[in-house]
């Protein structure tokens, strides 16, 4: 009886050790390197600079607001809805200006070096 509750427990256990990040999209998360909020009708911050590699979080904090960050031909995080945030990996160098296809008056800025 106590090497089956002990054997319970270490199923427990490995369980927990394999629980994965949530995939992007998802909710807002501290997980990735780096984050740009999205707030006020702004990307924060606006110019962002980062190593190559950086997965960089979009992470939408208005309620009630869908927003994307979108280079065209670089990257698209597609529709992210308030309270939720996208992940997009920067693995080649170079500044990539992004905007909202929703907003188009929204931009921001990814230097990748
Ligand atoms: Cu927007």
């Amino acid at each position: 009886m106590k090497r089956i509750a002990a054997c319970a427990a270490l199923a427990a256990a490995l369980l927990a050790s394999q629980a994965a990040p949530a995939a992007a999209p998802g909710p807002a998360q501290a997980s990735a390197a780096t984050t740009v909020r999205i707030k006020n009708f702004e990307f924060l911050p606006g110019t962002l600079h980062v190593s190559k590699g950086t997965r960089v979080l979009f992470s939408n904090a208005t309620a009630g607001t869908t927003h994307t960050a979108t280079d065209r031909g670089a990257f698209d995080t597609g529709q992210i809805k308030g309270g939720r945030a996208a992940e997009v990996r920067f693995g080649q160098k170079g500044t990539f200006s992004y905007h909202c296809k929703i907003h188009p008056f929204m931009h921001g800025k990814i230097v990748v070096g």
